[in-house]
């Protein structure tokens, strides 16, 4: 039996257009996806857009349009998007597809019928940016909503609340004391400012608009868009539904590594409410929450709301999908906020794309040509000792990085072993070993290089994927499958003369 791997992004509003902060979200999840795909897991990637709720009807409205015809262009607009950053989903959910409104309604009835909701009365201060009712801690001195800079609406009706009160004890002593939620600080931030002062129960239906998934029982009230939101990681998979088989397999089979990715500010929601649902219907926990930080734009969260946003599209039209997946997998880790503008962007790419990885390819090939036109037979090679242990320690370095989703530390691990090749050229000057016809050992150092420019290009495969093939070429391997067990023992591997060289990563100015 194959391992199985499901990764998740968060389902995207499509209350305006998607920005560099969603694109990095899902370039993150995509990047684990192809590296557990040449893992040998079975992999399944979902994403999709959360299409309900009061924000959507507002904005709808505000375009004079109905929901759905709204909607249309936005989801099409999220699709183009993903196609053209190379995203690789298996799956695209929208809270509108019927399997996924049936079964909201199916687990809003089984939570109902074991007891965890029950009717009442709600009165307090709701953020329709954020679709969150804020305590106090959550509300700046104008009343504003700290996260949108939004004003906040008071909110007063009959509602269903779930009795997350009951689960007190299971949040504190099992769900944020074990290994799920990630990065470890996160959990005492979701302890100490949302747990421990006391869950509170959830309100999870609303009356006042009618934008959402009439509950069954009561058809005056819609679900809360974070009950409809939340579950949508397990209709996807057929929860409830006649053909549960990927549920089967990617949900309930214990040996399945979960990882769900989402921005800190909806920690709260995946780390709390959403363990609790899941607890409350008796289903299994997912491996990982992997919570990010925020991308800023001048020192404040780069957001819709704020309009001060960075197009994804026009960086690609500008730059290629690898530019964008290479700066966002290396240059944001996921631990702490980070920059993103266009002087960074471009610095990073020279420095690394240019200079580190696409001269050495080029150098390389170039010399290989010249002195062996094209071809490096390694019968009686002698490869120098240092940089292939260096290759060797490089590939188990990033795979223990990249097993514990730290992309930005694997490709540092990958740009650190070209260094070392940059560096080797410049100390064994084969240049100076052709002049002096020293064939022997200037054999040994072409045959190093490309063995380790293989190694740096196999590991770049999830990240770099438009260039990949190109790259491949160059080294001598046109259509040639590499895996972790051939670059780590180095055999079977059978180079063919050079492809012509191209210029991979042209230096931008
Ligand atoms: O919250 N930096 O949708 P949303 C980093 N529908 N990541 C960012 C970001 C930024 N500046 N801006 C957005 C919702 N993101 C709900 C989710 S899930 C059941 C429902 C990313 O359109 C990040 O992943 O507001 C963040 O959590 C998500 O987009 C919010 O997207």
């Amino acid at each position: 039996m194959p391992k199985k791997f499901y990764v998740t992004t968060p389902i995207y509003y499509p209350s305006g257009n998607l920005h560099i902060g969603h694109a990095y979200t899902t370039t993150l999840a995509d990047i684990l996806k192809r590296y557990k795909d040449m893992q040998g897991f079975e992999t399944f990637f979902l994403t999709g857009s959360d299409e309900h709720g009061q924000k959507i009807e507002q904005k709808a409205n505000e375009a004079g349009l109905s929901p759905m015809e709204y909607l249309e262009e936005k989801v099409e607009s999220f699709k183009t998007l993903w196609k053209a950053l190379k995203i690789d989903y298996t799956k695209f959910i929208r809270t509108t597809d019927s399997y996924h409104e049936e079964t909201v309604q199916k687990i809003f009835t089984m939570l109902l019928e074991k007891g965890f909701i029950y009717e009442g009365n709600y009165e307090g201060l709701y953020c329709v940016s954020c679709e969150e009712f804020l305590n106090a801690d959550q509300i700046d001195e104008n009343n504003m909503c700290k996260i949108s800079n939004t004003k906040l609406e008071l909110v007063k009706e009959e509602t269903y609340f779930l009795k997350t009160s009951l689960f007190q004890d299971f949040m504190e002593n099992e769900v944020l004391a074990n290994e799920f939620l990630i990065p470890a600080y996160r959990r005492n931030e979701m302890l100490n400012s949302f747990v421990k002062p006391e869950l509170k129960d959830l309100s999870v239906t609303r009356t006042s608009f009618s934008w959402g998934i009439p509950i069954k029982e009561n058809p005056k009230h819609v679900a809360y868009v974070w009950l409809d939101a939340l579950t949508n990681y397990i209709t996807a998979l057929g929860y409830l539904q006649n053909d549960d088989s990927n549920f089967k397999k990617f949900w309930e089979d214990e040996n399945t590594e979960i990882l769900q990715l989402a921005g800190k500010e909806i920690i709260r929601f995946h780390s709390i409410y959403w363990p609790i649902i899941l607890k409350s219907l008796d289903l299994r926990q997912p491996t990982h929450l992997l919570g990010h930080g925020w991308i800023l734009s001048k020192d404040t969260k780069m957001s819709k709301s704020l309009g001060n946003v960075i197009d994804p599209i026009e960086m690609i039209n500008n730059y290629g999908a690898d530019a964008l997946r290479f700066y966002i997998g290396y240059e944001l880790p996921t631990e702490k906020d980070g920059n993103f503008t266009d002087e960074l962007f471009i610095e990073s790419f020279n420095a690394h794309l240019a200079n580190n990885i696409g001269n050495l390819i080029s150098r390389t090939n170039q010399m290989i040509t010249k002195y062996f036109d094209g071809f490096v037979d390694t019968t009686d090679v002698q490869y120098d000792k240092e940089l292939t242990e260096k290759g060797i320690q490089t590939v188990s370095q990033y795979i223990k990085n990249m097993d514990e989703y730290k992309i930005s530390d694997a490709i540092r691990n990958i740009l650190d072993l070209g260094n070392a090749c940059n560096k080797y050229i410049e100390e064994k000057t084969p240049w100076n070993l052709a002049k002096e016809e020293n064939f022997s050992e200037l054999k040994n150092v072409m045959a190093t290089l490309q063995r380790n420019i293989t190694i740096m290009t196999y590991l770049l495969k999830p990240i770099l994927v438009e260039n990949y093939e190109d790259m491949i070429e160059q080294i001598g391997l046109k259509d040639f499958e590499l895996s972790f067990e051939k670059i780590i023992n180095w055999n079977e591997i059978v180079f063919k003369k050079l492809g012509d060289k191209k210029i991979i990563f042209k230096r931008v100015n």
